[in-house]
Protein backbone atom coordinates (compact mmCIF):
# COMPACT_ATOMS: atom_id res chain seq x y z
CA UNK A 1 0.00 0.00 0.00
CA UNK A 2 1.47 3.40 -1.10
CA UNK A 3 1.30 6.49 0.76
CA UNK A 4 0.51 9.46 -1.44
CA UNK A 5 1.66 12.99 -0.35
CA UNK A 6 -0.97 15.56 -1.54
CA UNK A 7 -0.07 18.56 -2.24
CA UNK A 8 -2.65 21.59 -0.14
CA UNK A 9 -2.92 25.22 0.52
CA UNK A 10 -3.49 26.61 3.76
CA UNK A 11 -7.04 27.22 5.38
CA UNK A 12 -6.53 30.17 7.72
CA UNK A 13 -9.56 29.54 10.13
CA UNK A 14 -8.69 26.41 12.00
CA UNK A 15 -7.91 28.10 15.35
CA UNK A 16 -9.63 25.58 17.82
CA UNK A 17 -12.36 27.42 20.14
CA UNK A 18 -13.17 25.98 23.68
CA UNK A 19 -12.96 22.68 23.11
CA UNK A 20 -11.52 21.87 19.10
CA UNK A 21 -12.27 22.82 15.72
CA UNK A 22 -15.80 23.05 15.29
CA UNK A 23 -17.09 24.48 11.94
CA UNK A 24 -20.47 23.50 9.91
CA UNK A 25 -20.11 19.88 7.94
CA UNK A 26 -20.10 21.27 4.78
CA UNK A 27 -16.55 23.34 5.79
CA UNK A 28 -15.46 19.66 7.07
CA UNK A 29 -16.38 18.64 3.56
CA UNK A 30 -14.38 21.10 1.73
CA UNK A 31 -11.38 18.90 -0.26
CA UNK A 32 -8.24 18.64 2.19
CA UNK A 33 -9.38 20.59 4.67
CA UNK A 34 -10.23 17.96 7.64
CA UNK A 35 -6.72 16.35 6.00
CA UNK A 36 -4.65 19.60 6.73
CA UNK A 37 -6.08 19.73 10.24
CA UNK A 38 -5.23 15.95 10.88
CA UNK A 39 -1.71 16.57 9.69
CA UNK A 40 -1.43 20.12 11.52
CA UNK A 41 -2.00 17.92 14.66
CA UNK A 42 0.42 15.38 13.57
CA UNK A 43 2.84 17.69 12.49
CA UNK A 44 2.84 19.49 16.35
CA UNK A 45 2.75 16.42 18.44
CA UNK A 46 5.34 14.76 17.29
CA UNK A 47 4.45 11.37 18.30
CA UNK A 48 7.37 8.83 17.94
CA UNK A 49 7.58 6.41 15.48
CA UNK A 50 4.96 3.04 16.20
CA UNK A 51 3.19 5.46 18.85
CA UNK A 52 -0.78 4.39 19.64
CA UNK A 53 -3.48 6.71 19.18
CA UNK A 54 -7.24 6.61 20.36
CA UNK A 55 -9.85 7.21 17.97
CA UNK A 56 -13.40 7.95 18.14
CA UNK A 57 -16.28 10.24 17.57
CA UNK A 58 -20.04 11.15 18.86
CA UNK A 59 -21.27 9.27 16.19
CA UNK A 60 -22.72 12.40 14.35
CA UNK A 61 -23.35 12.56 10.61
CA UNK A 62 -19.99 12.62 9.00
CA UNK A 63 -17.87 10.65 11.52
CA UNK A 64 -17.77 7.18 9.87
CA UNK A 65 -15.96 9.27 7.09
CA UNK A 66 -13.69 11.26 9.03
CA UNK A 67 -12.41 8.27 11.18
CA UNK A 68 -11.50 6.37 7.73
CA UNK A 69 -9.46 9.44 6.87
CA UNK A 70 -8.01 9.90 10.08
CA UNK A 71 -6.90 6.34 10.29
CA UNK A 72 -5.56 6.14 6.89
CA UNK A 73 -3.40 9.05 7.63
CA UNK A 74 -2.52 7.81 10.98
CA UNK A 75 -0.99 4.95 9.06
CA UNK A 76 0.81 7.31 6.77
CA UNK A 77 2.41 9.05 9.48
CA UNK A 78 3.76 6.73 11.36
CA UNK A 79 1.48 5.52 13.99
CA UNK A 80 2.23 1.73 15.06
CA UNK A 81 -1.44 0.69 16.40
CA UNK A 82 -4.86 2.96 16.45
CA UNK A 83 -7.82 1.86 19.25
CA UNK A 84 -10.60 2.89 17.59
CA UNK A 85 -14.31 2.47 19.16
CA UNK A 86 -16.83 0.12 17.76
CA UNK A 87 -18.62 1.82 14.74
CA UNK A 88 -15.76 4.72 15.52
CA UNK A 89 -17.96 5.59 18.39
CA UNK A 90 -16.38 6.87 21.54
CA UNK A 91 -18.20 9.28 24.25
CA UNK A 92 -15.77 11.97 25.13
CA UNK A 93 -15.36 11.30 28.66
CA UNK A 94 -14.98 7.40 27.34
CA UNK A 95 -12.48 8.33 24.93
CA UNK A 96 -10.18 9.84 27.60
CA UNK A 97 -10.63 6.73 29.92
CA UNK A 98 -8.93 4.70 26.68
CA UNK A 99 -6.10 6.50 26.47
CA UNK A 100 -5.71 6.35 30.15
CA UNK A 101 -5.86 3.37 30.41
CA UNK A 102 -4.26 1.75 27.51
CA UNK A 103 -1.49 4.50 27.62
CA UNK A 104 -1.76 5.58 24.34
CA UNK A 105 0.33 8.68 23.23
CA UNK A 106 -2.86 10.46 22.49
CA UNK A 107 -6.47 10.61 21.32
CA UNK A 108 -8.47 11.93 18.60
CA UNK A 109 -12.38 12.79 19.24
CA UNK A 110 -14.44 13.95 16.43
CA UNK A 111 -17.23 15.85 18.03
CA UNK A 112 -19.42 19.11 17.80
CA UNK A 113 -20.46 18.15 21.12
CA UNK A 114 -23.82 19.51 22.18
CA UNK A 115 -24.18 21.57 18.83
CA UNK A 116 -26.75 20.12 16.26
CA UNK A 117 -25.88 16.80 13.57
CA UNK A 118 -26.70 16.07 10.25
CA UNK A 119 -25.51 17.30 6.58
CA UNK A 120 -26.31 20.78 7.69
CA UNK A 121 -25.33 20.62 11.35
CA UNK A 122 -21.96 20.82 12.99
CA UNK A 123 -19.03 18.76 13.09
CA UNK A 124 -15.62 18.94 15.74
CA UNK A 125 -12.17 17.30 15.94
CA UNK A 126 -9.97 17.91 18.97
CA UNK A 127 -6.95 16.19 19.75
CA UNK A 128 -6.25 14.89 23.48
CA UNK A 129 -3.09 14.15 25.18
CA UNK A 130 -1.50 11.16 26.54
CA UNK A 131 -3.13 12.19 30.46
CA UNK A 132 -6.12 11.76 28.35
CA UNK A 133 -7.24 15.47 28.67
CA UNK A 134 -7.60 18.58 25.58
CA UNK A 135 -4.44 19.38 24.96
CA UNK A 136 -3.27 22.56 26.50
CA UNK A 137 -3.41 26.22 25.19
CA UNK A 138 0.66 25.71 23.98
CA UNK A 139 -0.51 22.73 22.16
CA UNK A 140 -4.07 23.90 20.40
CA UNK A 141 -2.02 27.25 18.95
CA UNK A 142 0.92 25.27 17.57
CA UNK A 143 -1.31 23.45 15.54
CA UNK A 144 -2.71 26.45 14.36
CA UNK A 145 0.14 27.50 13.73
CA UNK A 146 0.36 25.05 11.56
CA UNK A 147 -2.31 25.04 9.98
CA UNK A 148 -1.84 28.37 8.24
CA UNK A 149 1.80 26.87 6.74
CA UNK A 150 1.35 23.90 5.86
CA UNK A 151 1.64 22.58 2.05
CA UNK A 152 0.72 19.16 1.87
CA UNK A 153 -0.29 15.85 3.70
CA UNK A 154 0.09 12.06 4.40
CA UNK A 155 -2.26 9.31 3.60
CA UNK A 156 -2.34 5.90 2.88
CA UNK A 157 -3.85 4.58 -0.51
CA UNK A 158 -5.90 1.48 0.91
CA UNK A 159 -9.15 0.60 1.33
CA UNK A 160 -11.54 1.78 4.17
CA UNK A 161 -11.30 -0.68 7.51
CA UNK A 162 -14.14 -2.42 9.08
CA UNK A 163 -15.21 -1.07 12.41
CA UNK A 164 -18.55 -2.56 13.51
CA UNK A 165 -16.65 -5.78 14.63
CA UNK A 166 -14.28 -6.02 17.96
CA UNK A 167 -11.32 -7.15 16.22
CA UNK A 168 -7.55 -6.42 14.45
CA UNK A 169 -7.04 -4.95 11.07
CA UNK A 170 -3.99 -4.68 9.47
CA UNK A 171 -3.73 -0.69 7.65
CA UNK A 172 -0.42 -0.56 6.01
CA UNK A 173 2.12 -1.44 8.43
CA UNK A 174 -0.68 0.10 11.57
CA UNK A 175 -2.72 -2.05 13.66
CA UNK A 176 -6.37 -1.11 14.32
CA UNK A 177 -8.27 -2.43 17.37
CA UNK A 178 -11.75 -2.27 17.26
CA UNK A 179 -12.32 -2.22 20.78
CA UNK A 180 -15.34 -2.56 23.43
CA UNK A 181 -15.36 0.98 25.24
CA UNK A 182 -19.02 0.23 26.55
CA UNK A 183 -17.23 -2.35 28.53
CA UNK A 184 -14.22 -0.22 29.95
CA UNK A 185 -15.73 2.50 30.86
CA UNK A 186 -18.73 0.94 32.51
CA UNK A 187 -15.80 -0.85 34.20
CA UNK A 188 -13.99 2.28 35.66
CA UNK A 189 -17.68 3.24 36.76
CA UNK A 190 -18.16 0.35 38.77
CA UNK A 191 -15.20 1.10 40.35
CA UNK A 192 -15.46 4.41 41.73
CA UNK A 193 -19.41 3.64 42.50
CA UNK A 194 -21.23 1.33 45.52
CA UNK A 195 -23.41 -0.31 42.48
CA UNK A 196 -24.70 -2.62 44.91
CA UNK A 197 -26.33 0.29 47.18
CA UNK A 198 -27.60 2.06 43.83
CA UNK A 199 -29.05 -1.40 42.71
CA UNK A 200 -30.62 -1.55 45.89
CA UNK A 201 -32.02 1.79 45.80
CA UNK A 202 -33.38 1.07 42.20
CA UNK A 203 -35.14 -2.17 43.39
CA UNK A 204 -36.80 -0.40 46.10
CA UNK A 205 -39.30 1.67 44.02
CA UNK A 206 -37.00 4.35 43.53
CA UNK A 207 -37.69 5.49 39.78
CA UNK A 208 -35.35 7.18 37.50
CA UNK A 209 -35.08 8.29 33.76
CA UNK A 210 -32.11 8.63 31.87
CA UNK A 211 -32.41 10.48 28.74
CA UNK A 212 -29.40 9.98 25.78
CA UNK A 213 -30.90 12.30 23.47
CA UNK A 214 -30.04 10.12 20.77
CA UNK A 215 -26.79 10.78 20.97
CA UNK A 216 -23.87 8.90 22.31
CA UNK A 217 -24.55 8.16 26.08
CA UNK A 218 -27.25 6.10 24.87
CA UNK A 219 -25.54 2.21 24.84
CA UNK A 220 -23.29 3.36 28.16
CA UNK A 221 -26.51 3.97 29.90
CA UNK A 222 -28.23 0.80 28.92
CA UNK A 223 -25.12 -1.41 30.21
CA UNK A 224 -24.71 0.51 33.13
CA UNK A 225 -28.42 1.38 34.24
CA UNK A 226 -30.17 -1.60 32.94
CA UNK A 227 -27.67 -4.01 32.72
CA UNK A 228 -25.38 -3.63 35.64
CA UNK A 229 -28.06 -1.67 38.08
CA UNK A 230 -31.04 -3.44 37.15
CA UNK A 231 -33.18 -0.34 36.52
CA UNK A 232 -36.51 -1.03 34.96
CA UNK A 233 -37.26 -1.05 31.15
CA UNK A 234 -37.52 2.65 30.08
CA UNK A 235 -35.17 3.99 32.59
CA UNK A 236 -33.51 4.95 29.05
CA UNK A 237 -35.24 7.15 26.74
CA UNK A 238 -33.70 7.69 23.65
CA UNK A 239 -31.14 5.60 23.59
CA UNK A 240 -30.23 4.66 19.86
CA UNK A 241 -27.47 7.00 19.14
CA UNK A 242 -28.82 8.81 15.76
CA UNK A 243 -25.89 10.78 13.04
CA UNK A 244 -28.63 13.23 13.10
CA UNK A 245 -29.66 13.26 16.80
CA UNK A 246 -33.14 12.56 15.57
CA UNK A 247 -33.37 16.21 14.46
CA UNK A 248 -32.92 17.54 18.17
CA UNK A 249 -30.41 19.80 20.05
CA UNK A 250 -28.43 17.56 22.00
CA UNK A 251 -28.12 19.63 25.27
CA UNK A 252 -28.96 18.85 28.51
CA UNK A 253 -30.85 21.38 29.49
CA UNK A 254 -34.22 23.32 30.71
CA UNK A 255 -35.12 24.11 27.21
CA UNK A 256 -33.61 21.62 25.01
CA UNK A 257 -34.19 18.27 27.15
CA UNK A 258 -37.74 18.91 27.10
CA UNK A 259 -39.50 15.99 27.25
CA UNK A 260 -37.67 14.71 30.35
CA UNK A 261 -38.46 18.37 32.23
CA UNK A 262 -41.91 17.27 31.79
CA UNK A 263 -41.70 14.06 32.94
CA UNK A 264 -40.34 15.34 35.99
CA UNK A 265 -42.78 18.28 36.31
CA UNK A 266 -45.99 16.07 35.60
CA UNK A 267 -47.77 13.99 37.62
CA UNK A 268 -46.17 10.77 38.68
CA UNK A 269 -42.71 12.15 37.80
CA UNK A 270 -40.03 10.14 38.97
CA UNK A 271 -37.83 10.75 41.90
CA UNK A 272 -34.46 11.38 39.59
CA UNK A 273 -33.89 12.66 35.91
CA UNK A 274 -30.89 13.10 34.15
CA UNK A 275 -29.87 13.77 30.48
CA UNK A 276 -26.47 13.74 28.55
CA UNK A 277 -25.33 15.65 25.55
CA UNK A 278 -24.14 15.10 22.04
CA UNK A 279 -20.58 13.84 23.29
CA UNK A 280 -21.50 12.18 26.72
CA UNK A 281 -19.31 14.75 28.79
CA UNK A 282 -22.28 17.04 29.79
CA UNK A 283 -24.88 16.12 32.99
CA UNK A 284 -28.31 17.78 33.86
CA UNK A 285 -29.61 16.15 37.37
CA UNK A 286 -33.30 16.93 38.07
CA UNK A 287 -35.07 15.88 41.23
CA UNK A 288 -39.12 15.37 41.29
CA UNK A 289 -40.20 18.97 40.03
CA UNK A 290 -36.46 19.93 40.99
CA UNK A 291 -33.65 21.48 38.60
CA UNK A 292 -30.35 21.25 40.27
CA UNK A 293 -27.89 24.39 38.78
CA UNK A 294 -24.81 22.24 37.67
CA UNK A 295 -23.18 25.21 40.14
CA UNK A 296 -24.81 23.22 42.77
CA UNK A 297 -24.29 19.89 41.61
CA UNK A 298 -20.74 20.04 42.03
CA UNK A 299 -21.19 22.03 45.19
CA UNK A 300 -23.32 18.99 46.61
CA UNK A 301 -21.04 16.54 44.98
CA UNK A 302 -17.83 17.71 47.26
CA UNK A 303 -19.48 17.93 50.04
CA UNK A 304 -20.89 14.71 49.62
CA UNK A 305 -18.19 12.92 48.21
CA UNK A 306 -17.07 10.79 50.99
CA UNK A 307 -20.03 8.91 51.05
CA UNK A 308 -18.92 7.58 47.56
CA UNK A 309 -16.46 4.52 47.78
CA UNK A 310 -14.02 5.69 44.85
CA UNK A 311 -13.92 9.21 47.22
CA UNK A 312 -14.27 8.08 50.41
CA UNK A 313 -10.53 9.50 51.62
CA UNK A 314 -11.59 12.73 50.63
CA UNK A 315 -10.99 15.57 47.96
CA UNK A 316 -7.77 16.85 47.74
CA UNK A 317 -9.54 20.50 45.81
CA UNK A 318 -11.61 21.83 44.05
CA UNK A 319 -11.71 23.85 40.36
CA UNK A 320 -14.31 25.59 38.71
CA UNK A 321 -14.42 27.64 35.76
CA UNK A 322 -14.55 31.49 36.18
CA UNK A 323 -18.39 31.96 35.32
CA UNK A 324 -19.35 28.85 37.49
CA UNK A 325 -20.74 30.22 40.80
CA UNK A 326 -19.02 30.31 43.72
CA UNK A 327 -21.14 27.30 45.95
CA UNK A 328 -17.99 24.95 45.45
CA UNK A 329 -15.68 27.66 47.25
CA UNK A 330 -17.83 27.54 50.25
CA UNK A 331 -17.70 23.78 50.74
CA UNK A 332 -13.67 23.91 49.53
CA UNK A 333 -13.30 26.49 52.54
CA UNK A 334 -15.55 24.28 55.15
CA UNK A 335 -13.38 20.92 53.89
CA UNK A 336 -10.22 23.50 54.14
CA UNK A 337 -9.08 22.37 50.62
CA UNK A 338 -7.96 24.48 48.11
CA UNK A 339 -10.39 25.59 45.69
CA UNK A 340 -8.83 27.35 41.73
CA UNK A 341 -11.06 29.73 39.54
CA UNK A 342 -10.01 28.49 35.82
CA UNK A 343 -10.92 29.73 32.42
CA UNK A 344 -13.73 28.35 30.66
CA UNK A 345 -12.82 24.64 28.71
CA UNK A 346 -11.85 21.78 30.17
CA UNK A 347 -8.16 21.94 29.29
CA UNK A 348 -7.45 23.66 31.96
CA UNK A 349 -8.37 21.18 34.31
CA UNK A 350 -5.71 18.72 33.27
CA UNK A 351 -2.44 20.29 35.00
CA UNK A 352 -4.41 20.31 38.45
CA UNK A 353 -5.27 16.97 38.09
CA UNK A 354 -2.19 15.74 36.88
CA UNK A 355 -0.30 17.97 39.56
CA UNK A 356 -2.55 16.08 42.36
CA UNK A 357 -3.65 19.56 43.48
CA UNK A 358 -8.17 19.04 42.68
CA UNK A 359 -9.97 16.21 42.64
CA UNK A 360 -13.24 17.48 41.56
CA UNK A 361 -13.86 19.71 38.64
CA UNK A 362 -16.86 21.50 37.48
CA UNK A 363 -18.39 24.44 35.07
CA UNK A 364 -21.55 26.14 34.83
CA UNK A 365 -21.79 24.58 31.33
CA UNK A 366 -23.45 21.57 33.05
CA UNK A 367 -19.47 19.62 33.31
CA UNK A 368 -18.85 18.12 35.86
CA UNK A 369 -15.90 15.64 36.89
CA UNK A 370 -13.15 14.44 38.37
CA UNK A 371 -9.50 13.06 38.54
CA UNK A 372 -10.92 9.32 37.63
CA UNK A 373 -10.24 10.89 33.52
CA UNK A 374 -9.33 14.17 32.78
CA UNK A 375 -12.84 15.18 30.81
CA UNK A 376 -16.19 16.10 32.30
CA UNK A 377 -18.12 13.32 32.40
CA UNK A 378 -22.40 12.83 32.34
CA UNK A 379 -23.09 9.40 33.55
CA UNK A 380 -20.43 9.89 36.39
CA UNK A 381 -22.17 12.99 37.46
CA UNK A 382 -25.50 11.20 37.15
CA UNK A 383 -23.51 7.85 39.48
CA UNK A 384 -22.23 10.01 41.77
CA UNK A 385 -26.27 11.89 42.48
CA UNK A 386 -27.54 8.04 42.46
CA UNK A 387 -24.61 7.45 44.94
CA UNK A 388 -25.46 10.18 47.56
CA UNK A 389 -29.44 9.57 46.80
CA UNK A 390 -28.81 5.48 47.73
CA UNK A 391 -26.82 6.74 50.97
CA UNK A 392 -28.37 9.43 52.32
CA UNK A 393 -32.40 8.05 51.70
CA UNK A 394 -33.51 11.83 51.15
CA UNK A 395 -35.23 13.34 47.94
CA UNK A 396 -33.12 15.32 45.30
CA UNK A 397 -34.39 18.73 46.45
CA UNK A 398 -34.34 18.11 50.08
CA UNK A 399 -29.80 17.45 50.22
CA UNK A 400 -30.22 20.85 48.14
CA UNK A 401 -32.41 22.72 50.50
CA UNK A 402 -30.37 21.34 53.20
CA UNK A 403 -26.75 22.54 51.31
CA UNK A 404 -28.07 25.59 50.99
CA UNK A 405 -29.34 26.22 54.59
CA UNK A 406 -25.36 25.21 55.57
CA UNK A 407 -23.42 27.01 53.08
CA UNK A 408 -25.89 30.07 51.84
CA UNK A 409 -27.83 29.52 48.26
CA UNK A 410 -25.29 31.05 45.15
CA UNK A 411 -28.49 32.01 43.01
CA UNK A 412 -27.19 31.52 39.79
CA UNK A 413 -28.40 31.88 35.73
CA UNK A 414 -26.89 32.05 32.70
CA UNK A 415 -28.81 34.28 29.79
CA UNK A 416 -27.09 33.20 25.98
CA UNK A 417 -27.72 35.75 23.48
CA UNK A 418 -27.15 33.51 20.23
CA UNK A 419 -26.75 34.52 16.82
CA UNK A 420 -25.43 38.24 17.23
CA UNK A 421 -23.83 39.63 14.61
CA UNK A 422 -20.10 39.51 15.60
CA UNK A 423 -19.10 42.83 15.15
CA UNK A 424 -22.29 43.57 17.57
CA UNK A 425 -21.13 41.41 19.87
CA UNK A 426 -17.63 42.35 20.40
CA UNK A 427 -18.80 45.87 20.19
CA UNK A 428 -20.64 44.85 23.76
CA UNK A 429 -17.49 43.77 25.24
CA UNK A 430 -15.24 46.28 23.86
CA UNK A 431 -17.66 49.00 25.00
CA UNK A 432 -17.65 46.65 29.13
CA UNK A 433 -13.84 47.27 28.70
CA UNK A 434 -14.05 50.76 28.14
CA UNK A 435 -16.15 51.09 31.16
CA UNK A 436 -14.01 49.62 33.77
CA UNK A 437 -12.70 52.84 35.89
CA UNK A 438 -16.07 54.43 35.51
CA UNK A 439 -17.97 51.48 37.31
CA UNK A 440 -15.41 51.25 40.38
CA UNK A 441 -17.13 51.96 43.53
CA UNK A 442 -20.69 52.94 41.63
CA UNK A 443 -23.41 52.02 42.62
CA UNK A 444 -26.03 50.11 40.94
CA UNK A 445 -29.62 49.65 42.20
CA UNK A 446 -28.83 47.14 45.96
CA UNK A 447 -25.32 46.74 44.63
CA UNK A 448 -22.15 48.45 44.84
CA UNK A 449 -19.47 47.91 42.38
CA UNK A 450 -16.05 46.68 43.95
CA UNK A 451 -14.18 45.82 41.01
CA UNK A 452 -14.46 45.22 37.16
CA UNK A 453 -11.95 42.95 34.86
CA UNK A 454 -11.11 40.96 31.94
CA UNK A 455 -9.90 37.73 33.86
CA UNK A 456 -6.72 36.62 33.44
CA UNK A 457 -5.34 33.17 34.49
CA UNK A 458 -1.49 31.89 35.29
CA UNK A 459 -2.03 28.16 35.42
CA UNK A 460 0.17 27.48 38.78
CA UNK A 461 1.52 24.31 37.21
CA UNK A 462 3.49 25.53 34.28
CA UNK A 463 3.23 28.78 34.45
CA UNK A 464 1.21 29.92 31.32
CA UNK A 465 -0.84 32.71 31.19
CA UNK A 466 -4.43 32.79 29.73
CA UNK A 467 -5.30 36.63 28.93
CA UNK A 468 -8.87 37.64 27.90
CA UNK A 469 -11.32 35.33 29.40
CA UNK A 470 -14.18 37.38 30.18
CA UNK A 471 -15.48 40.54 31.67
CA UNK A 472 -16.08 40.49 35.40
CA UNK A 473 -18.20 42.81 37.26
CA UNK A 474 -17.89 41.85 41.06
CA UNK A 475 -19.98 43.87 43.39
CA UNK A 476 -19.41 43.88 46.99
CA UNK A 477 -21.27 41.50 48.44
CA UNK A 478 -19.82 39.07 46.11
CA UNK A 479 -22.58 38.93 43.16
CA UNK A 480 -21.14 39.00 40.16
CA UNK A 481 -22.12 39.56 36.80
CA UNK A 482 -19.91 37.96 33.95
CA UNK A 483 -19.88 38.76 29.73
CA UNK A 484 -17.74 36.00 27.45
CA UNK A 485 -18.33 35.45 23.75
CA UNK A 486 -18.91 31.74 23.24
CA UNK A 487 -16.01 29.70 21.43
CA UNK A 488 -17.76 26.56 20.43
CA UNK A 489 -20.82 28.13 18.09
CA UNK A 490 -20.31 27.97 14.57
CA UNK A 491 -22.65 31.01 13.38
CA UNK A 492 -22.35 34.54 13.87
CA UNK A 493 -21.77 35.36 17.62
CA UNK A 494 -23.02 34.09 21.06
CA UNK A 495 -22.73 36.73 24.07
CA UNK A 496 -23.11 34.41 27.70
CA UNK A 497 -24.24 36.59 30.37
CA UNK A 498 -23.19 35.14 33.87
CA UNK A 499 -25.11 36.14 36.94
CA UNK A 500 -24.75 35.24 40.28
CA UNK A 501 -26.22 36.40 43.51
CA UNK A 502 -25.08 35.43 47.34
CA UNK A 503 -28.11 34.71 49.37
CA UNK A 504 -27.63 33.51 53.33
CA UNK A 505 -31.20 34.38 54.08
CA UNK A 506 -32.94 30.49 54.06
CA UNK A 507 -36.50 32.34 54.18
CA UNK A 508 -35.94 34.05 50.31
CA UNK A 509 -34.10 30.54 49.06
CA UNK A 510 -37.59 29.08 47.89
CA UNK A 511 -37.32 32.14 44.98
CA UNK A 512 -36.95 30.96 41.48
CA UNK A 513 -33.54 32.25 40.02
CA UNK A 514 -34.83 34.62 37.59
CA UNK A 515 -36.98 36.52 40.40
CA UNK A 516 -34.22 36.98 42.96
CA UNK A 517 -31.44 37.88 39.85
CA UNK A 518 -33.91 40.27 38.46
CA UNK A 519 -31.95 43.33 39.55
CA UNK A 520 -28.51 42.32 38.65
CA UNK A 521 -30.23 41.30 34.89
CA UNK A 522 -31.48 44.59 34.33
CA UNK A 523 -27.75 46.30 35.96
CA UNK A 524 -26.23 43.78 32.93
CA UNK A 525 -28.39 44.77 30.31
CA UNK A 526 -27.83 48.62 31.19
CA UNK A 527 -24.35 48.46 32.33
CA UNK A 528 -23.45 46.29 28.35
CA UNK A 529 -26.06 48.85 26.37
CA UNK A 530 -27.08 45.23 24.75
CA UNK A 531 -30.26 46.29 23.47
CA UNK A 532 -29.17 49.51 22.18
CA UNK A 533 -25.95 47.54 20.65
CA UNK A 534 -27.04 44.59 19.45
CA UNK A 535 -31.01 44.91 19.25
CA UNK A 536 -32.16 42.17 22.07
CA UNK A 537 -33.22 42.92 25.23
CA UNK A 538 -33.99 39.06 26.02
CA UNK A 539 -31.81 35.83 25.71
CA UNK A 540 -32.61 33.40 23.52
CA UNK A 541 -31.78 30.73 26.16
CA UNK A 542 -31.71 30.83 29.74
CA UNK A 543 -30.00 28.15 32.08
C1 LIG B 1 -19.06 25.95 26.20
C2 LIG B 1 -19.18 26.04 27.70
C3 LIG B 1 -17.88 25.59 28.36
C4 LIG B 1 -17.54 24.16 27.89
C5 LIG B 1 -17.49 24.14 26.37
C6 LIG B 1 -17.27 22.75 25.83
O1 LIG B 1 -18.04 26.83 25.74
O2 LIG B 1 -19.52 27.35 28.10
O3 LIG B 1 -18.03 25.65 29.75
O4 LIG B 1 -16.31 23.76 28.40
O5 LIG B 1 -18.73 24.62 25.83
O6 LIG B 1 -18.26 21.87 26.25
P1 LIG B 1 -18.32 28.27 25.15
O7 LIG B 1 -17.00 28.80 24.71
O8 LIG B 1 -19.31 28.10 24.04
O9 LIG B 1 -18.93 29.07 26.26
V1 LIG B 1 -18.81 20.68 25.19
O10 LIG B 1 -19.79 19.63 26.08
O11 LIG B 1 -19.47 21.67 24.01
O12 LIG B 1 -17.43 19.96 24.62
CO1 LIG C 1 -20.11 17.90 25.25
Amino acid sequence: MNVRIISTQPFLDQKPGTSGLRKKVAVFRQPHYLENFVQSIFDSIAAPQGATLALGGDGRYYNRTAIQIILKMAAANGFGRVLVGKGGILSTPAASCVIRKYQTFGGIILSASHNPGGPDGDFGIKFNSGNGGPATETVTEAIFARSKAIGEYRILDAPDVALDEIGETMLGAMRVQVIDAVSDYAGLMESLFDFAAIRNLLAGGFQMKFDAMHAVTGPYAQEIFTNRLGAPAGSVANAVPLEDFGGGHPDPNLTYAHDLVEALYGADAPDFGAASDGDGDRNMILGRRFFVTPSDSLAVIAANATLVPGYRKGVAGIARSMPTSAAADRVAQALNIPCFETPTGWKFFGNLMDAGKVTLCGEESFGTGSDHVREKDGLWAVLFWLNILAARKQSVESIVREHWAKYGRNVYSRHDYEGLPTEAAQGVIQHLKGCFTDLAGVRLGQYTVKFCDDFSYTDPVDGSVSKGQGIRIIFTDGSRIVFRLSGTGTEGATLRVYLEAYEADTSRHHLDAQVALADLIRIALQVSELELRAGRDKPTVIT
